[in-house]
Formats: structure tokens, C-alpha cells, sequence
């Protein structure tokens, strides 16, 4: 007797862990499906409407800027692999537990998912690029897909017990009809898989017309080409920075979570606003039979730590801004226009606030079409963006540019700015210690120690390393390309065994020498001397 009942209970103990796990994986097949089915109406609506793309960008908006900050530190470009992982794990844990909460109450499991794909709508209507009510609809029809599977599976799972009076001697306690779920499993996992490959197909064949746009873009030879780049201002130093960042490695920074595919032939680019006499529509043709311009420019990035790695150069094509936006009637605010702000917007909602008194004042701020001598990378901001040399990215760079609004200051704030961010944002003279590299153990001896410094606009004057506490000594500086460029440094130093503390700071041509005083990214710039410390074995 105490045998059987103790068989007993292990058995529906093992029936209830059965039932639940079968209730898990229906909770994560409906999630799977309502995926699935949400990123093939995507594909046909927007990519960008994909709920996984509209609530990670509205999580990206939303988390505070310390957060992003420290993100952007730790994972790099790899910041939105970790949020995508991230928002998959939440999406599984809540999947997992609607599937068990759906066994209970069959009716509340799929109005959970609903529910999901409800707020999935909501937010993907309120991002910043969405132009459409059709943008809710991935949402919706992958709510509605994974409710339906979720309900067909948790009947599956409820048979008999749901159905009253139906409890008969050959009810099975582990859940009733193990085969029909597996088959409705099946069924509904096999048409989820074809639902997302068609979608994937459908996005990547898209994706392909964007190429082979890109691919055709022929970059006319400049009219004023960028001067020759002199060999003793480019140096090789095993270690260190080239002058010329090659595009694969430039540092990547934007809240994109899918890169934006723009077809050439289909892109626009508005001018209008206050001030502007004769707004503009340009095509890419419009831009690339213009007088183009050519300009080695170093880009800094605002959220740059100290030493850190998001600053390039590359050399940009383009057209001067200052030339569109005369043709558009603008004045800069010095000669009596009204607008002091260019607000720069791209077709992933991203919004710039540049002051036009300096897009005006003769630097080379230009609408780029090309990079190191190809069209844009897409990454990069394909099939435009705009460079303006002296001002960090957040308030100049814009990549997939779709439009240009003369406003004020006053009068808007642009996405960076609504983050604490600085209204105006020139590039600090930073320096950097590329080689030897933290913690290294060179051997006692001559070492040499290298790497950049740059002050874009004014120009980098003098470089200086100290060992220790001692003496600052002047760096061998690479010469002068021009002032938007960085320049690369180097010291041999006669390295003694120990632990030693290199210090690395720069000096621009109107004689600042960069503070020592650390300052945190957040609002207009890091400031501090970049130290690397060494064990010479
Ligand atoms: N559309 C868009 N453009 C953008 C950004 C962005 O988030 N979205 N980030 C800006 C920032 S903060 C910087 S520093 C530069 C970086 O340009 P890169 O990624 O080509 O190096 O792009 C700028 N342009
Ligand atoms: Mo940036």
C-alpha cells in the first residue's frame, strides 16, 4: 500500500513536471511563431517595424545616459548584440510563464500574448521614424499568431481536464493528448521556420537592391582633391595608429539597431526652414555631379574616454554644406540669418543640432558620398552623411541624412541635447598612448612609445610624454597634414626595469595645453591626461 501511494505520487509529480515543461516549450513556440510571423509582416511593412528593432531602439532611447555611457564603455559596437540577447532572454523568461499560466487558464495565456503584441504596436508606432500606422501591424499579426498556437497547445495540454464531465478511467494524469501536441507543436514550429525565412528572404533580397545601388554609385574624380599626403606625416609605427584609418576598422557609433539599406536611386535630401529663399530636393546624382571635394578629417566621438577608441580619420568626398545651403538662399547668422541651428535628421529618426555660423565660416563641412575613396559603407551612413571638421559626431556627423532644417536653438532641441548632452560640441585636444600598450612587459632598453593627438581646427603644436614623475619631454611629432588631422607622435625611451607609469599630453597652436583635470564624457567632451602603465621586465 505505502509502495503505491508513494508510486503514486511520484508519478503525478513527474506528470506535473512533464505537463509543465510541455507548457514551457508551448509558451516559447508561441513567442517563436509570434516572432516568426511578426518579422515576415515586417519585411513586407518596414523592416524597422519589427517589434525585436522598435523595442530595442525604444530601450536604447529610454535608458539614461550614465547607462549608455558605461554600455558604449564596456561592449563597444557590440553594445546592441548584448541588448538584442537581452531582450530575447526577457522575451523567453515571460514566454515560459504564459505558457504555464496558459495550462491553468487557457483564455488569459493567449490574452497575455495580445497583450504583448498590443504594447509591441504602441511602441513601434511611437518611434521616431515610424510614418505610418501600417508600422503596427508586425506586432499585431505576430500577437495574434503566437495567441493562436499558445491556445491550440494548451488545449492540447488540457483536453479532458478542461472539457467538464469528460474525466473518464483513462484519463492520463501527465496531460492529456501528448501526441496532438506534439503534432500541433510540430506543425506550428515548422510554418514559424518558413514564416522567418521568407521574411529574412524578403528583407535581405530588399537589402541586395540597396547594394547593388551602392554598387553602381561611381565617385566622380574631385575638383579639389585632398592634398597629397606627405610621407613624414603618415608613419609606420609598428603599434601605433596608421594615419589613415582603413574604413573596416573606423569605430562605429549610432543607436541603430539594423543598419539602415537606403537605395540609392530612391533617396532624397530636403533643405527648408527659416531663411531658406529656395528649399531643395536633391537626389544622390543631384550631389555626385556637384563640385566635390575631397578631405583627410579626423572624427571624434563625444563619449571617447580618455584614451580611448572612438576617433578616426578617413578621407571624405563630398560636397561643401556651405555651397547647398547658399544655393538655398541660407545666410549665416554673423551676415543677419535668421537660423543659428542646422538641424540634420536621418531616415532612422536620429536628429543633429550643428550651429550654421560654423557649417558657414569657410571649414570643410561637408555632405559626404564617400569614404578612403568608395561610397559610404553602410555602416557609415550610406548614401550621405555629413562631416564637419572641429565638432564631435553627436552634434555634426549624421549618417543616412534625409533632410536639413534651418531652426534656432531656441527653438529645438535634438536627440543628444534631450539627453544632457551639450547644445555645442567643439573636439577637445586629447592625446592618446597607442604603444606600448597597458600592462605590456617590453624589455629594459630602448622602447619606443607612440600614438596621436589631435586638436581639429587649431591643430596639434606639440607633444609631450613623461616616465614617472619626471620631466615632460617634447614627443618626435609626424608632420602636420592639416589641422582636421590628427598627428601621430613618438619618443624612444630608454626603459629601466620596474613598473613605470607612461603620461602622454598635447598642446594645441593656440598654446592650451590639455587639462589634467579628468572629466567625465557627459556633457561636451572627456578631459585628462592618458596614462599607460608598463612592467619592464
Ligand atoms: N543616423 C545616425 N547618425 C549618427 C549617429 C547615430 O546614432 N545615428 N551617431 C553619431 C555619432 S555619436 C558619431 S560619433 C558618429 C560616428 O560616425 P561613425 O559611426 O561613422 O564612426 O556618427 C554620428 N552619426
Ligand atoms: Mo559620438
Amino acid at each position: 500500500m505505502r509502495s503505491a501511494l508513494r508510486r503514486t505520487g511520484v508519478t503525478i509529480d513527474r506528470a506535473h513536471l512533464i505537463r509543465g515543461a510541455l507548457a514551457g516549450t508551448g509558451g516559447l513556440l508561441a513567442a517563436f511563431s509570434s516572432l516568426a510571423v511578426a518579422e515576415l509582416a515586417a519585411a513586407l511593412v518596414r523592416p524597422e517595424s519589427s517589434p525585436v528593432v522598435a523595442v530595442g531602439g525604444a530601450l536604447i532611447d529610454l535608458t539614461p545616459t550614465p547607462v549608455k555611457d558605461w554600455a558604449i564603455r564596456t561592449f563597444g559596437t557590440n553594445d546592441k548584440v548584448v541588448l538584442q540577447a537581452g531582450i530575447f532572454a526577457v522575451l523567453g523568461l515571460l514566454a515560459t510563464v504564459l505558457g504555464l499560466l496558459a495550462v491553468r487558464h487557457r483564455r488569459s495565456g493567449a490574452l497575455g500574448v495580445l497583450a504583448w503584441g498590443v504594447i509591441g504596436a504602441a511602441v513601434a508606432l511611437g518611434r521616431p521614424d515610424s510614418r505610418s500606422w501600417a508600422d503596427a501591424l508586425p506586432s499585431l499579426a505576430g500577437a495574434f499568431a503566437g495567441a493562436a498556437v499558445l491556445h491550440a497547445l494548451a488545449g492540447r495540454l488540457n483536453a479532458g481536464t478542461s472539457a467538464p464531465g469528460a474525466r473518464g478511467p483513462d484519463d492520463r494524469p501527465d496531460g492529456r493528448d501528448r501526441r496532438g501536441f506534439l503534432l500541433t507543436a510540430s506543425a506550428a514550429a515548422a510554418a514559424s521556420v518558413g514564416a522567418g525565412a521568407l521574411g529574412r528572404g524578403l528583407v535581405s533580397s530588399r537589402r541586395g537592391g540597396a547594394a547593388t545601388s551602392r554598387a553602381a554609385v561611381v565617385l566622380p574624380t574631385p575638383g579639389s582633391p585632398a592634398p597629397v599626403i606627405d610621407a613624414r606625416a603618415a608613419l609606420r609605427i609598428p603599434g601605433a595608429s596608421p594615419f589613415t584609418t582603413p574604413s573596416e576598422d573606423f569605430y562605429r557609433v549610432d543607436t541603430a539597431l539594423v543598419v539602415p539599406r537606403i537605395d540609392a536611386g530612391a533617396w532624397r535630401l530636403k533643405i527648408r526652414g527659416k531663411g531658406v529663399t529656395t528649399p531643395l530636393t536633391l537626389t544622390l546624382q543631384d550631389l555626385l555631379d556637384g563640385d566635390l571635394i575631397e578631405r583627410d578629417i579626423t572624427l571624434t566621438c563625444v563619449s571617447n574616454e580618455v584614451g580611448g577608441p572612438y576617433v578616426g580619420t578617413a578621407r571624405w568626398t563630398g560636397v561643401r554644406l556651405s555651397d547647398l545651403l547658399g544655393r538655398a538662399g541660407v545666410e549665416p547668422p554673423s551676415l543677419g540669418g535668421p537660423a543659428d541651428q542646422l538641424v540634420a535628421r536621418s531616415v532612422d529618426g536620429m536628429t543633429f543640432g550643428t550651429p550654421v555660423e560654423d557649417v558657414m565660416d569657410g571649414r570643410d563641412a561637408m555632405l559626404a558620398v564617400g569614404m578612403n575613396g568608395e561610397p559610404l559603407p553602410f555602416e557609415h551612413g550610406f548614401p550621405v552623411r555629413m562631416v564637419v571638421p572641429g565638432l564631435y559626431g553627436y552634434v555634426s556627423a549624421c549618417k543616412w541624412i534625409e533632410d536639413l532644417e534651418l531652426t534656432t536653438f531656441d527653438a529645438y532641441d535634438p536627440y543628444w541635447v534631450k539627453r544632457n548632452w551639450a547644445r555645442r560640441a567643439p573636439i577637445k585636444t586629447q592625446s592618446r598612448i597607442d604603444t606600448p600598450r597597458p600592462f605590456a612587459r617590453p624589455a629594459a632598453g630602448t622602447v619606443l612609445i607612440a600614438g596621436v593627438a589631435w586638436a581639429q581646427q587649431r591643430g596639434v603644436d606639440r607633444v609631450e610624454v613623461r616616465v614617472d614623475d619626471g620631466p615632460w619631454r617634447l614627443a618626435d611629432l609626424a608632420s602636420e597634414h592639416t589641422t582636421d588631422t590628427w598627428r601621430q607622435w613618438s619618443l624612444p625611451w630608454k626603459a629601466t626595469s620596474g613598473t613605470h607609469t607612461l603620461t602622454v599630453r598635447a598642446t594645441d597652436r593656440t598654446g592650451e595645453t590639455q587639462t589634467g583635470e579628468r572629466a567625465r564624457t557627459v556633457p561636451d567632451g572627456a578631459t585628462g591626461w592618458h596614462s599607460v602603465v608598463v612592467m619592464v621586465t
